[in-house]
């Protein structure tokens, strides 16, 4: 068994359950360990190797030092509660950056640091703070272990929840170690280095850095979710996005789900929405009764993020870099997601949620008629002081116990995208579906794309930002380039996906929400697959082509008028206004902005008739 505390003045060197073998075949893996050692000065050192023992060793440290509170074993077997500092509990974009040589190659879509700059910075961190503590070196794979679609990276850390995170969320541990001792033998072999500690989680020394030139990321002060969880935001997003530019390929904040039809057909959907939008929810869909009963079905591949590459038929093929879902709690019930429910009843690790009485989860809009006795913060539970659950609390969880999953996520080759979709959070203006005319025009609907902010970062909750591609909090570059990178996938021998906007959000003159959603979004992926496949009729606008009422069915769904004029209705005088709006969004970026968007706008802004 493994000792995870003991102290000693040089560390102690284990390897998974084995601590007789000492570091990794190669050399600049353990050369990099070695460097990190020195500079944070940890106790013990600790190579993960992914395995149910190890697992089991760190989960019984943390419940001794309380870091991990034990759920109702006979209502949520396996499970546990962890509860964050009180002022860790989201992603902070203000201390997120980007360091790259060139402050133009971040971009005004980043924070910017130079990289020595940012290096001596965060060192003057790490400095020492891992003394006492186990370093844990993960070794991780994002995607597949066996897919060419798929890099790895090591993290560093000092947080053992930490660990049992990224080895639900990532394929971690010894087969990971070797496909990098593998790769790092070839010239192309390189894995992303991830050095994380939680430091003291004092909100004024915490920085999440990266440095995307040196495959590197650096994050300090914060033990929660995308801070902490290297491979996530900071690997699979940001690092990736800058890589896929230079190897031809697309990583995109996007869930990606398969579409079955009553004959069997499966059409493969990647969206992208910004964070807290109800991503997770879209890819768990189940679809409303009469469908069931015809026999279509929606299948995950994934909820977050979506790695994309054009295959030899000119396709884009996906894969979900991740193995897990880091969900928000709140709002999830039997109504708005039962596969999410039915996923976390068992092996699911909770961060920042509510208790009832007899210690089980709990957060506000669950629905299953229980009541909250302790709160977040391990409170009694007083509606007057705070929610019961934090709004940006979550659950990690394994994909393959959502029943929707699929093996085709597991495919290396990835799964063909038939269509992309965007959207956002906008209480106005913005109809409940609509197509753009072709690739270019997708480039400009997805850079132009806006939402209403939501906790799961950081900052003022309900502020309309321009977020493109769902990437403004990660994006690796500057998004001029980044936009440049979309457009040259239109090229001869090409066979993209059809690009569509969403509003899922619309609401009517009282404030609520016009569309049902959940369920019977799948009505609006019905309408644009019948688009993939020509089958279904839509209006031409200078937006776009919007469908008539009657192109979707939705027999069962009762709509009042405002809702049909709204949900597929053009407001000329509104979109007039968002077309300038979207033109001076262009020009921040300059000359580094691709003339074909800014050309695009201009011919869409002159089907206004506004030139
Ligand atoms: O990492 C966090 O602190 C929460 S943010 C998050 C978590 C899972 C999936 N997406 C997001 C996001 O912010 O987009
Ligand atoms: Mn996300």
């Amino acid at each position: 068994m493994n000792d995870f505390s003991r102290d000693a003045s040089k560390p102690a060197v284990a390897h998974g359950t084995d601590a007789s073998s000492e570091g990794s075949q190669l050399e600049a893996l353990n050369a990099w360990v070695a460097d990190v050692a020195a500079l944070t000065r940890p106790a013990t050192i600790h190579w993960c190797d992914g395995s149910d023992a190890e697992n089991a060793a760190l989960v019984a440290a943390m419940q001794a030092d309380g870091t991990l509170l034990p759920l109702n074993g006979d209502t949520h077997p396996g499970s546990w509660l962890h509860r964050s500092h009180p002022d860790d509990v989201a992603r902070v974009e203000h201390l997120t950056f980007v360091c790259t040589t060139h402050h133009d190659d971040a971009g005004p879509n980043n924070n910017w640091m130079a990289p020595e700059e940012g290096h001596a910075e965060i060192d003057a961190l790490f400095d020492g703070c891992m003394q006492g503590r186990t370093l844990y070196v993960v070794p991780y794979c994002m995607g597949p272990i066996d897919s060419p679609l798929s890099r790895c990276g090591v993290e560093i850390t000092d947080s053992p929840y930490v660990v049992a995170n990224m080895r639900i969320m990532t394929r971690m541990g010894a087969p990971a170690l070797a496909r990098i001792e593998r790769e790092g033998r070839l010239e192309s072999g390189v894995f992303v280095k991830g050095l994380h500690s939680i430091g003291e989680l004092d909100p004024n020394r915490r920085f999440i850095m990266h440095f995307p030139e040196e495959l590197t990321i650096k994050s300090y002060g914060s033990g929660y979710g995308g801070n902490a969880l290297l491979g996530k935001k900071c690997h699979a997003l940001r690092i990736a996005s800058y890589q896929a530019r230079s190897e031809g390929w697309l990583a995109e904040h996007m869930l990606i789900l398969g579409l079955e039809n009553p004959q069997g057909e499966i059409h493969y959907i990647a969206a992208a929405f910004p964070s807290a939008c109800g991503k997770t929810n879209l890819a768990m869909l189940i679809p409303p009764e009469g469908y069931r009963a015809q026999g279509w079905k929606v299948w995950t591949v994934g909820d977050d993020i979506c790695w994309m590459r054009p295959g030899a038929d000119g396709r884009l093929y996906a894969i979900n870099p991740e193995s897990g879902f880091f969900g928000v709690a709140p709002g999830t019930s039997a109504k708005s997601n039962p596969n999410a429910l039915t996923s976390i009843q068992h092996d699911t690790i909770f961060t920042n949620v509510g208790l009832t009485a007899d210690n089980q989860p709990w957060w506000e809009g669950i629905d299953n008629g229980l009541a909250p006795a302790i709160d977040w913060r391990g409170e009694p539970y007083d509606a007057a002081k705070r929610p019961a659950a934090h709004p940006n609390s979550r659950f990690t969880v394994s994909a393959k116990q959502c029943p929707s999953y699929t093996a085709e996520a597991e495919n290396p080759a990835g799964v063909p995208i038939s269509a992309i979709v965007f959207g956002g959070r906008r209480a106005a203006l913005v109809p409940l579906v609509f197509e753009a005319r072709d690739w270019t025009h997708g480039v400009l609907v997805g850079a132009a794309m806006g939402s209403e902010t939501t906790a799961a970062a950081t900052g003022a909750v309900g502020v309309m930002r321009r977020d493109p591609m769902a990437m403004k909090p990660f994006c690796g570059y500057n998004f001029a380039d980044y936009f440049a990178h979309w457009l040259s996938f239109d090229q001869a021998g090409a066979n993209l996906p059809k690009i569509f906007h969403v509003n899922w959000f619309r609401k009517g003159d009282d404030g609520k929400f016009l569309w049902p959603g959940f369920g019977d979004n799948l009505r609006v992926l019905e309408w644009m697959i019948g688009r993939v496949k020509g089958e279904a009729s839509a209006i031409e606008t200078p937006i776009g082509h919007l469908p008539a009422v009657t192109d979707l069915n939705l027999d069962g769904v009762a709509l009042s008028g405002e809702a049909e004029a709204k949900l597929f209705g053009f407001d000329h005088a509104g979109w007039t206004a968002e077309l300038e709006s979207i033109g001076e969004y262009l020009e921040e970026y300059d000359d580094r902005m691709p003339q074909a968007l800014k050309d695009e706008q201009q011919r869409i802004a002159k089907a206004l008739g506004v030139l």
